[in-house]
């Protein structure tokens, strides 16, 4: 048995599944009785970060409190999961370096550009094809893939329950769980 605190940081496109995986993944942690909690976008950019928007500067910004909360709830002894595009390499290895080491596991959910777009569930890469949404990731935004992540998934390989199997199998093999 492991020491459960880590923060498990999901980083892709819109669209690449960052969320379906990572919320499958927090219901197989319930079935497992351990205990988790899930940042993203509807629980952090609503309330926290509601003052922030989507250029540059705001989105360092964005990642730089969600990697302090993090840490926070790792040092509360929970495992934290964090779903966020967090596009740029430098913010992701910002929050690695704010946590001790083997706390930060990135995974990276990594599906090409065009099957995410063609995915598009919110339709939001053909509004910003149309130029209504500015500085979209992908788009006229840069994503800045993970070099060495910890993690990685082709997610669209891959289906979410083999995905979540190999998340859960890195965790047993890293003492995590
Ligand atoms: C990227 C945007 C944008 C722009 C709104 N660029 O697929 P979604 O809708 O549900 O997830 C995306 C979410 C990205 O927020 P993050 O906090 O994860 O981004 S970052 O880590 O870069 O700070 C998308 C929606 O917000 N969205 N405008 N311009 N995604």
């Amino acid at each position: 048995k492991g020491h459960g605190s880590a923060l498990v940081w999901f980083t892709g496109l819109s669209g690449s599944g960052k969320s379906t995986l990572a919320n499958a993944l927090e219901r197989r942690l319930l079935d497992l009785k351990v205990h988790s909690f899930l940042l993203d976008g509807d629980n952090v950019r609503l309330g926290l970060n509601g003052d922030l928007g989507f250029g540059d500067e705001d989105r360092v910004e964005n990642i730089r409190r969600i990697g302090e909360v993090g840490k926070l709830f790792v040092a509360s002894g929970t495992l934290c999961l964090s779903a966020f595009i967090s596009p740029f390499r430098e913010d992701r290895d910002r929050v690695r370096a704010v946590l001790a080491p083997g706390q930060f596991i990135e995974v990276f959910v990594d599906a090409p550009l065009a099957v995410c777009e063609q995915r598009d569930p919110k339709g939001l890469y053909r509004r910003a094809r149309a130029g209504e949404i500015a500085h979209f990731t992908g788009i006229d935004s840069d994503y800045e893939a993970p070099e060495r992540p910890e993690i990685h998934i082709r997610s669209d390989q891959l289906d979410t329950g083999e995905a979540v199997e190999k998340i859960i199998a890195y965790l047993r093999r890293h003492g995590v769980l």
